[in-house]
């Protein structure tokens, strides 16, 4: 068995889940270091970055794709090759267009309000909250056409999609939203059953 990686970063970042569930699926080996630890941070300034035996990686799609090569078989990646277009769409997506609104404007607003005296800001919630509906429904829409993000199997899209999703779930504001993806809720269920998921997608603890 090969070394185990490191992983620097919290385990509340979504990014960070998503480079867990990952390893997890790969079978690989994790510690998570904090990322002030790391000789080598991300050159953005972000997390996470991963060290694999002096290897370091930023960027989680990047990590995740690593992750796959490392392995003497590939399960995170669709070898199919319009089963690999479908995930690369949706990897680009979920970096795009899904963590911006689902995490930097909802859910980091919720969890680390930047309104007066540290209160949520309301009407930045308002105000994004038909951006999560609007992505909640694509999302919907897109899994009544192939099972999972990554197509016939789930792959490195769902890792890095699931973590944001399951936020949005435990958010416990837009129940009556989610209660209408039906199918999102279907895949969601199915998701979480998975050893992996089960392991990683816990209740965050938060810095104090
Ligand atoms: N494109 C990066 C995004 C990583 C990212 O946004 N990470 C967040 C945590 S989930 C972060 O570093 N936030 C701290 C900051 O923006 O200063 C990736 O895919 O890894």
């Amino acid at each position: 068995m090969r070394n185990p990686v490191t992983i620097y970063g919290p385990a509340f970042s979504n990014y960070v889940r998503s480079v867990m569930l990952c390893c997890e699926e790969a079978g690989i080996g994790y510690q998570l270091e904090h990322p002030a630890k790391n000789s080598a941070p991300h050159p953005f300034g972000k997390i996470p970055v991963l060290n694999d035996a002096g290897l370091v990686v930023f960027e989680s799609a990047a990590i995740c794709r690593h992750l796959d090569r490392r392995s003497a078989v590939s399960i995170l990646i669709p070898t199919d090759i319009r089963q690999l277009a479908w995930m690369d769409q949706w990897i680009s997506a979920a970096n795009c267009y899904f963590d911006p609104v689902f995490i930097r404007r909802y859910l980091l607003e919720l969890v680390m309000p930047k309104g007066e005296n540290g209160q949520i800001n309301e009407d930045a919630i308002t105000t994004v909250l038909p951006e999560v509906e609007k992505y909640l429904n694509i999302a919907n829409t897109a899994l009544q056409t192939r099972p999972y993000f990554s197509g016939r199997q789930p792959g490195i899209a769902d890792y890095l999609i699931m973590p944001m999703i399951d936020y949005l779930y435990r958010s416990g504001r837009i129940d009556v939203m989610l209660e209408k993806m039906t199918r999102l809720a279907e895949y969601y269920a199915e998701m979480k059953q998975r050893p992996s998921c089960e392991k990683v997608l816990v209740a965050p603890q938060m810095p104090g």
